[in-house]
């Protein structure tokens, strides 16, 4: 286990605190943090597991219901149609906000995990061999491990994994190394949902690049605190959630660069996906319909965009100022603590701190603080390869969001100190 110091870029004081935005008035668009928990207000912190919804979401989700339910691409009717454009003024909205140069590039999946699941079975089963060679970082999410272990194991191919440091950062000198002329994929997360690091994913793609080979990346935890611009870091695939990023569940984006995808076979046959079909042969659509075997989750993309929507409008650069403040108050809090130790200290993190207390399990941290109206999440967090390379079981995390206050950290200090004195 490495034990912890405070290294994060300092370019925020907590005495100096920015105010990008009125957090209070910020939070009132959020109804579901107006409630008592165990006697005690809610106290959000499991943001990275899933973030709550503001009204301008539920209002689109529920708008359309109401009135403007349809399938899509089907009909000639005024709701078909209606539907229509609202689904696809939605795409226009994720092409915006990740930069893509062709609204075509926007492929809407069910998440983060479907979308990498796709690359794996289409890019990767056309292009990966009998001993050829996947590369993954020792920080992945199982979203980003086992669709490529199942690629590897159909295939005969080989997984190969780029190790971090005791701070949990990617060791770039070693991924020169680690690629290799069978490498035929990088896939790579740009945040770590347990350590919080944020890679230099700019940097990763380029050598990547120089190798020739393409970089699929996880971006489930980036896409809410950073802002992503899949032209500069010139990702080859990137896959996120909606419900990550204010959005509902159920949906999700896999951008592709045109090139690639066109070159790919589909990934579902079904309706939608099809040009024209006959038993001898069938012709598929053009992108991205092409991946979009099925009737989508149409709502779910009109909340996805309105929870872009919502996030543009406050500023991505805000609130990654605002987290980012948050994440300094809160890892000097918790280092202030006897017994804390955070787990994942990089010098360039995302508002995400794991941490462990000398003889408490985390089960019974969250336990605790639960009775307290806080909600971490503690166990593995889908990394167990993580825990396994800090040799450590668990760990509790706290992860924040844009609407998320230091009063709430102060009351997770508390709630730390009360796991403390129930485990004296
Ligand atoms: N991590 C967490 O508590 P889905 O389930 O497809 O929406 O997201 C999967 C996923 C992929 N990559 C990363 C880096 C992630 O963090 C996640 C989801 C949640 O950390 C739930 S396990």
């Amino acid at each position: 286990m490495s034990t912890a110091t405070n290294n994060l870029s300092q370019e925020f004081h907590p005495s100096m605190a920015p105010a990008p935005y009125s957090v209070e008035e910020v939070r009132r668009d959020f109804p579901i943090l107006h409630q008592q928990v165990h006697g005690h207000p809610l106290v959000y912190l499991d943001n990275a597991a899933t973030s709550q919804k503001p009204r301008a979401v539920i209002d689109a989700i529920s708008r359309y219901y109401e009135s403007g339910n349809a399938n899509i691409h089907r009909g000639v009717h005024f709701l078909s149609e209606h539907a229509t454009e609202e689904h696809e003024a939605a795409r226009r909205i994720v092409q915006r906000f990740l930069n893509a140069a062709d609204k075509r590039e926007i492929i809407f999946v069910r998440s983060a995990t479907e979308g990498i699941n796709l690359v794996a079975q289409t890019y990767g089963r056309k292009h990966v061999a009998a001993g050829d060679e996947v590369l993954i970082s020792a920080m992945e999410h199982h979203s980003n491990i086992v669709p490529w272990q199942i690629l590897c194991e159909e295939k005969g191919a080989k997984l190969r994994v780029i190790p971090i440091n005791d701070r949990g950062e990617l060791q770039m000198d070693e991924l020169p190394k680690l690629l290799t002329l069978r490498t035929k994929i990088l896939a790579m997360t740009h945040v770590s949902n347990a350590l919080g690091t944020i890679v230099p994913l700019r940097k990763v793609v380029e050598i990547a690049h120089q190798h020739k080979v393409p970089v699929i990346v996880d971006g489930a935890q980036a896409a809410p605190h950073i802002g992503i611009d899949v032209r500069d870091l010139d990702a080859d695939f990137y896959a996120l959630s909606g419900h990550k990023v204010y959005g509902p569940t159920g949906i999700g984006v896999l951008y592709g660069k045109l090139a690639l995808l066109e070159a790919m076979p589909p990934y579902q046959g079904g309706g939608d996906m099809i040009r024209s079909v006959t038993f001898e042969k069938t012709l598929y659509n053009d992108l991205p319909y092409k991946f979009e075997a099925g009737t989508p989750n149409i709502g779910g993309a009109i909340g996805l965009g309105a929870a872009i929507d919502y996030i543009e409008r406050l500023g991505i650069d805000n609130i990654a100022a605002h987290e980012h403040d948050l994440l300094i108050y809160a890892t000097e809090s918790l280092l202030a603590i006897d017994g804390v130790h955070i787990i994942g200290t990089a010098a360039d993190k995302a508002a995400v701190i794991s941490f462990v207390i000398d003889g408490i399990h985390p089960h019974d941290i969250g336990t605790i603080l639960d009775r307290e109206g806080i909600a971490v999440r503690t166990g593995h967090h889908c990394a167990q390869p993580v825990m396994q390379r800090f040799r450590i079981p668990a760990t509790a995390r706290a992860s924040f969001a844009l609407y998320n206050t230091r009063e709430e950290i102060d009351a997770l200090v508390k709630g730390i100190q009360k796991v403390k004195e129930v485990f004296a």
